[in-house]
């Protein structure tokens, strides 16, 4: 499993086709891919699942990790490698009975959701929001690099990503604390040259 360079995206963070940006990303060197259609402008339904059928195939002909967010009943049909979920998802165990071969990834934003969290049965870790961000409308206070140490800490057999206002200049600080890969949405959805800044994260 390889997750340093860790491509988030739906078609609402896209100002023109999300295959075309999947596609220079895939190029330029991503590992693992998440599809997440969600918030304001996201697609629904048949949409959404032709989209995910799309940039599936993208990631197969490109061997990338394909990663589903959230949406359970896309993950078989998309032939997901994983999914990932957040918080007020479905529950871990369930999850992971129902899906026994597939990754699973959390998100922990803070020492709370940790404790509250069966965190050993994750296949990994998403940690954020480590810098501010302004891509996702309900993101947690920043955590910071710290963030990533004390997780690594306590769960040194758990892979973990940084996420949340993670770019080109930044990105080497989250590597250094320990982190395992980097997840960006913004810093590939934004670019001018995808291919530069895959290169640099
Ligand atoms: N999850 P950008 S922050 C999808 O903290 C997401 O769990 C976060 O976008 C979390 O790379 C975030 O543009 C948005 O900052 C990341």
């Amino acid at each position: 499993m390889n997750l340093r360079k860790y491509f988030i995206m739906g078609s609402q963070n896209c100002d023109h086709d999300p295959a075309t940006i999947l596609e220079e990303a895939a190029k330029a060197g991503i590992t693992a891919f998440q599809f997440r259609e969600k918030g304001k402008g996201s697609l629904t339904g048949k949409e959404k699942r032709e989209l995910g059928f799309r940039l599936r195939d993208i990631c197969a002909r490109h061997h990338v990790m394909f990663f589903v967010n959230d949406d359970i009943e896309l993950a078989e049909p998309l032939e997901a490698d994983g999914i990932h979920v957040g918080q007020d998802d479905m529950r871990l165990d369930e999850l992971r009975e129902r899906f026994p071969d597939k990754i699973i990834g959390l998100s922990v934003s803070n020492q709370h959701e940790v404790d509250s969290s069966p965190v050993h049965l994750a296949d990994y870790l998403g940690a954020g929001p480590i810098f501010s961000t302004s891509t996702k409308d309900d993101a947690k206070q920043a955590v910071g690099t710290e963030w990533i140490k004390v997780l690594k800490h306590h769960y040194p057999d758990i892979p973990i990503v940084g996420i949340g206002g993670i770019n080109e200049q930044n990105a080497a600080s989250v590597i250094n604390a320990g982190a395992d890969g980097v997840s960006v949405i913004s810093a590939i959805t934004k670019a001018e040259n995808i291919e530069a800044v895959v290169e640099n994260l």
